[in-house]
């Protein structure tokens, strides 16, 4: 079985009727994969390689440098979080440069669209907003926020005025908070070269804390949206790829950063009388991947589908266009879109596709690059017309939209002066048994979505309150897991009677959906801020709470940082997936053990989904006794 999603099955058949090869032909063509890189043994780090360790004791032990199995492990380890905080902090300061050139009159086309968060943000940051217009005050956050990237002389304010003042106590003994962003990342470049950081503690010391720059960077990248786009609230909407339809011009914004999509939007609205004029019934949007989960959050546009399955919308023959930014794209959509006729427009000077239309998009003129765009995509409609479709009438319904201050909008029906209570009485009373993070994305090693839904479901059952982001709150809204309808199939008693009483106190006639979309991947960090605020409430730290991650499917760099950061706020992390470190056992042995005595959060790895969700549970009640709490 290659995925759970019967649209994507149906897509992979005609895939092979027609002769087109996909993602999953492609692994099929890799196999077996490499033995030695699976392990994390092989090193690349200076032209004296390719070194590789052998795992059998009569192979060599060491590279031509003498770097040991666990140096090389560590290093590889620490290299992907250090382009995972790249990627996540490239993307934070693209908004930044966006707020920066509206403060500056140069970007017309954006706004503060939330006053309030912008003055929420500041005022965390210790930003004083007397006096000033929100033109000013938003200079001032920005100033903050650009303050962060470089190397500064203390450590980073954005992350230890979002984490309980015991984890900034905790990484601080480690030495393991780092002081700018870039130049944590650069660091990580550095001590990874030939002849520099030998030692695997030391280096995985080092991948923390650019794991908590790399939390920085989501973190101002979440904030730096919301001020720029609005906060999401609830929203209904619908997901996969029987929302296409034959006679629209249907475009998808895939990629990661709203800053393009945000504007697509709104110029689609504009646009939909000149869709008409071509003969369409009008514009349909949809999205891809975390592109798709920043406008489904603020607008309610359906994600068509995510990750793994990224090829296959194109295979409708119904689809127009893909307007993608960057991040998660696979270049071979490309090749695919060339047998149906869909254009594929980049649109940033850092990530082009050979074959593809580029389109630089600049926020200067941010409405008429949107227009451009879409003028392709109705363009590429009318030579469309009259071509055969095959739009799978596969859809689910999806509420999403959970933002902290949603929820505890949500919550405040129930206690307006307390809003945290409830849930926290319901942890402590059982019907909550913990808190589970869902987040990551899908994996081409895994049946796509297959390991999402085993675990939600046992987990749920055992009145597990579930969260999710990223591609894994994609798997979700796809499979029809984000409904009323999925927490009355599968919520235990408990949980059940707690997400009835908040749904109904807030006018939703049932309860809330079995899982809660909190949004993109840089928005994990909504789940921290909600984690802190009980963690603060309760007066523990975060290490001590009934609550766990899981990346049941996870493939990226950017996962590794996450999970990583995810770990060091004191967290147990599932991994779904044998990370390329068991080549390496001391590396192996902190990670999944070691880092438990001085941060609390440790990694879980285990590919059965059934056995995962056990061990994830086993987390929470060990976490629970230690509270004093019972079963
Ligand atoms: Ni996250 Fe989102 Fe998806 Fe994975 Fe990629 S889109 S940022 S990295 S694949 S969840
Ligand atoms: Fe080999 Fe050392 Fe060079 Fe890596 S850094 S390729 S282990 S010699």
């Amino acid at each position: 079985m290659r995925s759970r999603d019967s649209a994507v099955s149906l897509m992979l058949e005609a895939a092979q009727k027609e002769a087109i090869e996909t993602t999953w032909d492609r692994l099929d063509a890799q196999l077996p994969q490499c033995g030695f890189g699976e392990l994390g043994v092989c090193c690349r780090h200076c032209m004296q390689g390719p070194c590789r360790i052998s795992p059998f004791e009569d192979g060599p032990q060491r590279g031509i440098c003498g770097a040991t199995a666990d140096t090389m492990v560590a290093r590889g380890l620490v290299r992907a979080i250090a382009a995972g905080a790249a990627a996540h902090s490239g993307h934070a300061k693209h908004l930044a440069h966006t707020l920066h050139k509206w403060v500056k009159g140069q970007a017309p086309d954006y706004n503060v669209k939330n006053e309030a968060k912008l003055r929420a943000v500041a005022a965390r940051q210790g930003i004083s907003a007397d006096g000033l217009s929100v033109r000013e005050l938003a200079a001032k956050v920005v100033a903050s926020v650009f303050s962060q990237f470089a190397e500064g002389e203390e450590p980073l304010a954005w992350a230890g005025a979002t984490v309980t003042t015991g984890r900034v106590e905790a990484l601080a003994k480690l030495g393991a908070l780092p002081v700018g962003i870039d130049s944590s990342i650069a660091e990580m470049m550095h001590r990874t070269h030939l002849g520099v950081d030998a030692d695997p503690v030391n280096l995985l010391l080092g991948g923390i804390s650019c794991a908590i720059a790399d939390y920085t960077g989501c973190h101002i990248g979440t904030d730096l949206a919301d001020i720029l786009f609005g906060t999401p609230v609830p929203v209904v909407s619908e997901a996969n790829m029987g929302v296409l339809k034959e006679n629209s011009v249907n475009i998808a914004v895939h990629g990661h950063n709203p800053v393009l999509s945000e504007v697509i939007v709104r110029i689609a609205g504009e646009m939909q009388d000149e869709a008409k004029a071509a003969g369409a019934d009008g514009i349909v949007l949809v999205g891809i991947c975390c592109t798709g989960n920043e406008v489904l959050m603020r607008h309610g546009i359906p994600p068509v589908t995510h990750g793994v399955s990224q090829e296959l919308p194109i295979l409708t023959g119904a689809l127009d266009a893909i307007v993608v930014d960057y991040q998660c794209v696979y270049p071979s959509i490309v090749e695919v879109a060339r047998c149906y006729g869909t254009k594929v427009i980049t649109t940033m000077s850092i990530a082009k596709i050979q074959g593809s239309t580029h389109l630089e998009f600049v926020e200067e003129d941010a409405a008429g690059k949107a227009k451009e765009i879409i003028g392709v995509a109705i363009e590429a409609f009318k030579a469309r017309k009259g071509r055969p479709v095959n739009i799978p009438q596969v859809k689910s319904k999806v509420v999403a939209g959970f933002s902290v201050e949603a929820i505890v909008a949500a919550l405040a029906k129930l206690d307006a002066a307390d809003p945290l209570k409830p849930v926290i009485d319901n942890i402590v009373n059982g019907n909550i048994q913990g808190v589970v993070l869902f987040a990551g994305c899908n994996n081409v090693k895994v049946p796509q979505d297959h390991n999402y839904l085993v675990m939600a479901e046992e987990l749920a059952k055992r009145d597990v309150l579930l969260l999710a982001t990223g591609c894994g709150a994609g798997a979700y809204a796809r499979q029809g897991l984000m409904t009323p309808e999925a927490t009355e199939k599968y919520a235990g008693p408990g949980l059940k009677i707690v997400l009835t009483a908040i749904g109904e106190a807030n006018g939703l006639g049932g309860p809330l959906p079995l899982v809660l979309h909190m949004g993109s991947c840089v928005d994990n960090t909504r789940a921290v801020d909600l984690t802190v605020a009980i963690a603060n409430k309760l007066g523990v730290d975060i290490d001590k709470l009934p609550v766990a991650a899981s990346a049941p499917e996870f493939k990226t760099e950017k996962a590794v940082a996450i999970g990583t950061w995810a770990v060091a706020s004191g967290l147990p992390v599932h991994l779904g997936l044998v990370p390329p470190v068991l080549g390496g056992p001391q590396v192996t042995s902190i990670l999944t053990a070691g880092i438990k005595d001085l941060l609390g959060g440790y990694f879980i790895v285990e590919t059965d989904p059934q056995k995962a969700a056990e061990k994830l549970f086993a987390a929470i009640q060990e976490r629970r006794a230690g509270l004093g709490l019972g079963t």
